[in-house]
């Protein structure tokens, strides 16, 4: 099977093949075929008794030791998996809350707020009194709400509560889903799916979807705290391919979710003193950051700092022989990047007490020094770098021009530019009058399953000519940004006539001199809750809610838990949800007809799973034209 529809990639794995290393393509292919009993969700290994599988013939065992069946076992793995999910979105914002706390408490120099406005807004959102008061202390009470959303509290999460439409949170009450803390009902998935608890399988999706609602208040106060601290990105042009990296310079890729460790290093990386060491270290060009995955994103789009990979291919970075050092923090990072770094000189630098990778060097980062930390961890790549051995650098000369850094603010901001008092009637207008067809949000990551990026290509050309206005985030940005479609270069060539005509006014009225990217960047994964936040306003304005919008969502090479637990709040949320890879959920019938076609009824979200792009496309067209039809807009 073709491994990568990325010229760059491809050349990286060649590189791999020449040095006699393996990359994910290779251990894949070397784990086929893969266990069907896991691929469906039948295999359960909840207890020591097990571990249990159940037949999918009739005559093989269809309960396992303690009696639960396909349903039951299905349902649990995919609590399980959600509550994995939202525990990593959740460790990521508590992270957040409490570096805020330490700014508003003066116990961190590094760090400052930024985006006050932002702060204020947040504040007045959550209910923290800001007439009057410092910027300190309001950082501090938004700081100590958001900490007080983890623990079990007898009210709903005010990140979810104060972000979504009211219709949304009486279908959630009508259905007892609120969660009322991100750490509890996490706590209380794990407990519930264990040996002998929950066995009935529709509460235990709706326990999935209450977790997953936790996700989402975690991604949305992970985002509004990134932003106070670092600032609301507005757009910024970059570029993306292993091509950003650069031969005469150390090079440094930040990879992994934080901003808290990337912006730091962005920080220290333009200290002069730090500049002129990597200059007399050999580096003529100085430091040259990179982005990978999630963490790029972040930096991407606050500093136009360039995307040189994502996810599936994070290995390539490393093969172009030319990678000094990769600083890691948690979530999405290969343990293989250490195996492959001990053949070259790159060095990997972990920083979390909680994410070590046996042959990484660990510089641990603290909040307290944050500053001291990343120069030591730049330190260490110019070190690595005077290891570089010339003759093994091959950089692809690849990469494309990007527009990135589309917040729901600088979305408000580009659209007030036509309509300063009402900036989302010319939105709504075009959607109205069919220039835009309909919105679909593009998440996730990019799977060994798929050859990279394929899905996402093939969709994007069709969706676009069919004037479906397109936003991402995640790996598919990185996706995107690759092949060029998130450059307003891409927009004559791919989009239809009604979109082109939009994409451009709003452009040239906001002073992008030109048309907005074919595809708007939001962000990183828990950006997700940007685009939320704009179907919120949109649902809102027009007095209705979001599962009657012409709005879709799209995971079309999924991986990891915590896309799982998006897809699932996306769901939730009312948004017919496509993911490209079949979940470990067929195994159930039950299950697998609640995700797929019951839930719409509940939600008016559902789990659209197609793994072939172009039927996807079809799917999701007819969702957003039954969506248009109901609302009695242009077909
Ligand atoms: O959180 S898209 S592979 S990097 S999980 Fe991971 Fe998937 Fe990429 Fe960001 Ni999101």
């Amino acid at each position: 099977m073709e491994r990568s529809m990325d010229r760059g990639t491809n050349l990286a794995i060649e590189n791999a093949k020449a040095l006699g290393l393996s990359t994910v393509w290779d251990r894949y292919e070397a784990q086929l075929p893969q266990c069907g009993f896991g691929e469906t969700g039948l295999c359960c290994r909840n207890c020591m008794q097990g571990p249990c599988r159940i037949s999918p013939f009739e005559d093989g065992p269809q309960r396992g030791v303690c009696g639960a069946d396909a349903d039951v076992m299905v349902a649990r793995g995919l609590m399980r998996a959600v509550a994995a999910g939202t525990a990593s979105h959740g460790g990521h914002a508590k992270h957040m809350a409490h570096t805020l706390l330490m700014v508003a408490k003066g116990q961190t120099g590094d760090y400052r707020i930024t985006d006050t406005e932002k702060l204020k807004a947040v504040a007045e959102r959550i209910g923290v009194e800001v007439n009057g008061a410092s910027i300190e202390d309001i950082a501090r009470g938004v700081a100590l709400k958001a900490l007080e959303e983890f623990s079990e509290k007898d009210s709903p999460l005010i990140w979810a509560g104060t972000t979504i439409t009211q219709g949304r949170i009486e279908r959630f009450s009508k259905l007892g889903v609120i969660p009322t803390g991100i750490d509890s009902v996490v706590s209380e998935s794990m407990h519930r799916s264990t040996y002998g608890v929950d066995a009935d399988p529709v509460n235990l999706l709706l326990g999935t979807i209450k977790c997953a609602l936790a996700d989402y208040a975690s991604c949305h106060l992970a985002t509004d705290l990134a932003d106070i601290l670092f600032g609301t990105p507005s757009p910024v042009k970059t570029a993306a391919n292993l091509g950003v990296l650069k031969t005469e310079a150390v090079n440094i890729a930040l990879h992994g979710h934080n901003p808290l460790l990337s912006e730091m290093i962005v920080q220290a990386a333009g200290s002069d003193d730090l500049k002129i060491m990597a200059r007399e270290a050999g580096a003529s060009e100085g430091i040259n950051l990179v982005g990978v995955c999630c963490t790029g994103n972040e930096v991407m789009m606050r500093h136009g700092i360039p995307m040189a990979t994502s996810s599936v291919s994070q290995e390539s970075i490393l093969l172009t022989g030319a990678l000094d050092a990769i600083v890691v923090d948690y979530q999405c990072i290969m343990p293989a990047l250490s195996s492959i770094a001990e053949c070259l000189h790159t060095e990997i630098i972990t920083t979390m007490p909680i994410a070590k990778i046996s042959g990484a060097m660990h510089i641990e980062f603290d909040e307290a020094h944050a500053l001291e930390k990343a120069r030591e961890i730049i330190k260490a790549g110019i070190e690595a770098f005077k290891k570089r051995d010339p003759s093994r650098v091959k950089i692809p000369d690849i990469s494309s021009p990007a527009v990135v850094g589309f917040s729901a603010e600088a979305i408000i901001n580009a659209l007030s530019t036509i309509n300063s008092e009402d900036p989302l009637k010319p939105l709504i207008d075009n959607i109205v009058e069919g220039n835009i067809y309909g919105v679909c949000l593009f998440a996730g990551c990019n799977t060994v399953k798929i050859p990279q990026d394929r899905n996402y290509i093939a969709m994007i050309k069709e969706l676009a000519k069919r004037n479906v206005l397109i936003l991402a985030t995640g790996c598919a940005s990185g996706a995107f940004a690759r092949h060029g479609f998130m450059s307003p270069e891409a927009v004559d060539g791919y989009a239809g006539e009604g979109l082109k005509t939009i994409l451009k006014a709003i452009g040239e009225s906001a002073g992008l001199g030109g048309p907005l990217p074919l595809v708007l960047h939001m962000g990183s994964c828990v950006d997700n809750t940007r685009a939320a936040d704009v179907a919120v306003a949109i649902a809102n304005k027009l007095g209705t809610d979001i599962d009657r919008l012409p709005v879709v969502a799209s995971a079309p090479e999924p991986v990891t838990e915590k896309a799982l637990a998006i897809g699932t709040w996306a769901v939730a949320a009312g948004l017919p949800t496509h993911v490209g890879v079949v979940p470990p959920v067929t195994g159930s019938r039950t299950v697998t007809e609640v995700l797929t076609s019951s839930v719409k009824e509940l939600l008016g979200g559902w789990f659209i799973v197609e793994p072939d792009p172009m039927k996807a496309v079809e799917a999701l067209y007819q969702a957003l034209t039954e969506r248009r039809k109901a609302l009695g807009l242009k077909l």
